[in-house]
């Protein structure tokens, strides 16, 4: 018997069927965040990074133009089993000739996007940049008293809205457009409400244009501060979700952005429950840092059954988003997508069924001792023919390690 086969008798013990499992997972898709690559800084300028975020390291080798994070997408995606989407920011938009500013970004600055994903058979996901430009530099945008500014984050909104849809129509299937604003105060406001309300009408502006369902999908996202914006943040938790509600959007849950004892696993089932779909933002949240790289912890670990045991898998729009600037960024995006997917897998190795039947029978001491003996189960076997199914390679850091020396270390 092989070391799988082993794995599925075991398994199938509980009723879970290993072979159904690994179908179900390839056609997850999970989008990439392109941002990893090169620490938050696109194409258009070498220009410092804001907004209340950062990455921190030097690791050597990032990626400086475009061709160079196309490839080490194409680098990182050969060593994640699947077929995924890519997460774009407006940021990385091409010039061909004129270079325009953020309200005047169109459609056609994407092709080349288009054209890459189309290609390799990937989706993509898009989000307005409204961060790290001189407009945004006292780190208010949507909700900035001065109108003139309010106003160009407006059009850049609408322009971005208008390229998502643009990118869905071009791949058969929507396009997730997400709005985070760094919005914010690193002191105590004089006035809370003025600037929500400012906010609330500026998102009233970039989503009066209807699109197709078909091609776009728009989302907004919560904070809870950020870096020099400790004090207040003008989009939080409870003016998005509300937000979303009256209008019919997404809200898309970043599990760095919550205090640090509340979960985003604890927050999906009440969320699906009045909406249908919700996204995500997966990243670890460490201390007060919000974007470290995605490993298989404990949360984690829990989004992914709660994802699973709502069957939610078509419902819930997994994106990651964490950037580290000290490790090797390709290694970064490998260990994060795939730790999602080992989640995922975990999850879908779990006889949640049972486990719901004990709950309702008030047996939290089966609950917990079937929960701790599954740990032990064989789910590296079931991980390596997954990989194997999918033409991965199972021990991928050696060709991260070559691609170093003869790619990214002559950079
Ligand atoms: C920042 C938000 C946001 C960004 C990306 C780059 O705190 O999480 O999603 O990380 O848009
Ligand atoms: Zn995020």
């Amino acid at each position: 018997m092989t070391v799988y086969e082993n794995a599925k008798t075991k398994y199938a013990k509980y009723g879970i069927d290993t072979d159904a499992v690994l179908d179900t997972l390839k056609n997850v898709r999970i989008s990439m965040h392109c941002w990893q690559g090169d620490d938050v800084i696109g194409f258009e300028s070498k220009g410092a990074l804001s907004g209340g975020i950062q990455t921190t390291g030097n690791y050597p080798g990032k990626a400086s133009t475009p061709q160079e994070l196309m490839a080490d997408i194409d680098k990182a995606l050969s060593l994640i089993p699947g077929k995924h989407r890519i997460n774009l920011h407006a940021i990385y938009a091409f010039f061909d000739g004129e270079v325009v500013d953020r309200d005047q970004l169109r459609p056609e600055h994407f092709a080349p996007w288009v054209q890459f994903a189309k290609e390799r058979g990937l989706l993509l996901d898009f989000n307005p940049t409204f961060f790290s430009h001189p407009k945004a530099a006292d780190n208010l945008t949507l909700s900035h008293p001065d109108e003139s500014i309010r106003k160009f984050w407006i059009e850049h909104g609408k322009a971005c809205r208008e390229i998502a849809a643009y990118i869905g129509k071009e791949q058969g299937s929507p396009c997730l457009c997400n709005l985070w604003i760094p919005d914010g105060y690193k002191n105590i406001p004089a006035d809370r409400l003025g600037p929500r309300a400012r906010l609330k009408a500026s998102l009233d502006e970039i989503f009066a244009i209807e699109y197709d369902e078909n091609y776009i999908i728009d989302s907004v996202e919560s904070k809870v501060f950020g870096i020099g914006v400790e004090a207040y943040t003008v989009g939080s938790h409870e003016f998005y979700m509300q937000y979303a509600t009256q209008n019919k959007k997404l809200c898309l849950l970043d599990n760095g952005h919550y205090h640090p004892t509340e979960v985003v696993s604890d927050k999906l089932s009440s969320m699906l429950l009045f909406a249908d779909k919700v996204a995500l933002h997966v990243t670890r949240g460490i201390r007060w840092d919000s974007d470290h790289v995605v490993i298989l912890e404990d949360e984690l670990c829990e989004v992914a059954k709660e994802i699973v045991r709502c069957d939610a898998l078509d419902r819930v729009m997994i994106g990651l988003d964490y950037f580290d600037a000290s490790i090797n960024r390709i290694a970064a995006w490998v260990i994060g997508m795939r730790s999602m997917q080992k989640a995922l897998l975990r999850a879908l190795l779990t006889p949640n069924a049972l486990l719901m039947d004990l709950q309702n029978q008030n047996d939290f001491t089966s609950i917990m001792a079937v929960t701790e003996e599954m740990k032990e189960y064989p789910f590296g076997a079931v991980w390596e023919k997954f990989c194997e199914e999918n033409g991965t390679p199972i021990d991928w850091l050696p060709i991260v390690r070559t691609y170093e020396q003869d790619v990214l270390l002559k950079r």
